[in-house]
């Protein structure tokens, strides 16, 4: 930890916050958490915010401390197998027993710190990523809809730093917006599936 995060430091981070609607997301985990359940594997908010194009780390609180391990090429697998996945790494990692296989390799990193508490933060990069988010609690909020109705919410916030050096703040912008978009509106994840 101290050798990463001194290497981290030197990094010149930029924040970029902004808070993303799961409403839907939370009616979709509920009707399929019990389906993934009857297969063995436990489903939580993960393996939707993992759903991209990369080697995902994944920040966890664990015995031993913070650990990073990351799910390999999370493009070629489907939410349930990165719940999956993910199940293994929080099992091994609870029992002190990650290996470097799973602990290197990563290439953009989450950190569900929300799991805990919390609703924003100014994450730390891993070097050599570029790149990093953390994601707040998910609370129920009043927002108001497209017809300008006043509706019941589930809101997360979610925090990003990246090196300025590689990334500027309009891509990271667009980016964001991109990954808020597939979670607002989950359903539209089924049209790139494989
Ligand atoms: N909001 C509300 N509820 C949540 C959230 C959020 N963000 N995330 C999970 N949960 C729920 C989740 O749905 C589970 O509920 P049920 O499925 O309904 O039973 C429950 O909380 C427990 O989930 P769990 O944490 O076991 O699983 P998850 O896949 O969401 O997360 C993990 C796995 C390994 C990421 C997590 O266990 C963990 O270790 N989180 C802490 C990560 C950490 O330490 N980050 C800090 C790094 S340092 O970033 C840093 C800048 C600083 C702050």
């Amino acid at each position: 930890m101290v050798k990463t995060m001194t290497a981290a430091l030197k990094i010149p981070h930029f924040g970029y916050c902004d808070e993303v609607d799961l409403t839907q997301l939370v009616l979709l985990r509920s009707e399929l958490k019990g389906l993934a359940e009857a297969r063995g594997v436990r489903l939580s908010y993960m393996p939707f915010f993992v759903k991209g194009s990369h080697n995902i780390g994944l920040a966890m609180d664990t015995p031993q401390g913070l650990l990073v391990p990351s799910v390999k090429n999370v493009q070629a697998l489907s939410v349930f197998e990165i719940a999956a996945e993910l199940n293994r790494l929080q099992a091994l990692g609870s029992a002190g027993q990650l290996g470097p296989a799973d602990l290197t390799g990563g290439t953009f990193t989450l950190s569900n710190v929300g799991s805990i508490g919390g609703t924003y933060a100014k994450p730390v990069i891993l070097p050599p990523e570029v790149a990093i988010g953390a994601l707040g609690k998910i609370q129920v909020l009043p927002r108001f809809n497209s017809c300008a109705e006043l509706v019941k919410a589930h809101i997360m916030s979610v925090s990003w730093s990246a090196d300025h050096r590689v990334i500027d703040g309009a891509t990271m912008s667009r980016f964001s917006n991109l990954w808020c978009s597939y979670l607002e509106q989950p359903s539209s994840m089924v049209l790139d599936l494989k």
